[in-house]
């Protein structure tokens, strides 16, 4: 089995404990952190996913493999981020309110932060007067994500877009929308102005969306 493919099989199967062991031993064989994200981690939680729908594995299941995924991406930050020193301006981060799923939005903040954002991130199940607080409090924050990974938290976008709306702070920030059933058409419904499919596109929207601040 290539070390790719081990990885994928551990956190699958939530094995945390040989996460590090397996990507130690990637990176020291050439594997680039990238390739050990995308193709070894990623590609595990849909496997877990689909599994998860066919009613082969539960939640539990679900928890050790995100687990074991939380490690794996511990240990590649370091590779995966270029330590830039922050001078793109604050982004505020949150995944919306009812939603606990964290992994992927956590990936979006490190290639932010990468990408010379100064990061607050309000963690999961965030309501939207506490994206409006957040934003209230750091005037020079122009730029707010929010992260769905379920069709029944996609309205908590739509509610937290219509808070900051009637805040008044809606010409202070622009803001981005992402996760897994999340598309450009949906973005357009709830009315943000931007849309990335993965962390990478994230990073770089948020740059183009600085700029033309
Ligand atoms: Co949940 N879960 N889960 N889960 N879970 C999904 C999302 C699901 C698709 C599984 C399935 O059925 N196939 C399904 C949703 C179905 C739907 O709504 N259509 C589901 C369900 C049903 C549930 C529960 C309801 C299960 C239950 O209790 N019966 C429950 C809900 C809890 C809640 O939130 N209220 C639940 C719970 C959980 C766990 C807690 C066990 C765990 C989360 C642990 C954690 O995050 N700390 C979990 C997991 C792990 C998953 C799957 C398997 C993996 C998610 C993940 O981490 N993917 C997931 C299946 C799947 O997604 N295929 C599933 C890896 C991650 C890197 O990808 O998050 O998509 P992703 O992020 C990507 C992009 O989407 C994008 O960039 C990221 C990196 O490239 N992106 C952004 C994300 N946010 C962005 C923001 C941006 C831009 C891009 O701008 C701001």
């Amino acid at each position: 089995m290539s070390k790719i493919a081990a990885i994928q099989s551990a956190v699958e199967t939530g094995k945390k404990k040989l996460i590090r062991g397996l990507i130690e031993e990637a990176l020291q064989e050439g594997h680039q952190a990238v390739d050990i994200l995308n193709k070894g981690m990623i590609d595990a939680m849909s496997i877990v996913g689909d599994k998860f729908k066919n009613g082969e594995l539960f939640v539990p299941e679900m928890l050790v493999a995100a687990r074991a995924m939380k490690e794996g991406v511990e240990l590649l930050k370091p590779f995966l981020t270029s330590g830039q020193a922050s001078s793109s301006g604050t982004f505020i981060i949150g995944t919306v309110e009812g939603d606990l799923h964290d992994i992927g939005k956590n990936l979006v903040a490190m290639m932010i932060e990468s990408a010379g954002f100064k990061v607050i991130d309000l963690g999961v199940d965030v309501a939207p007067e506490r994206f409006v607080e957040a934003i209230k409090v750091n005037p020079d924050c122009h730029l707010v994500g929010l992260s769905a990974l379920l069709t029944t938290t996609m309205p908590s976008l739509e509610k937290t877009i219509n808070a900051i709306n009637e805040s008044g702070l809606r010409n202070q920030v622009k803001i981005m929308v992402g996760g897994a059933p999340i598309s450009q058409e949906i973005a357009d419904e709830v009315g943000a102005d931007a849309f990335a499919a993965d962390a990478a596109t994230a990073a770089s929207i948020a740059k183009e969306l600085a700029a033309g601040a």
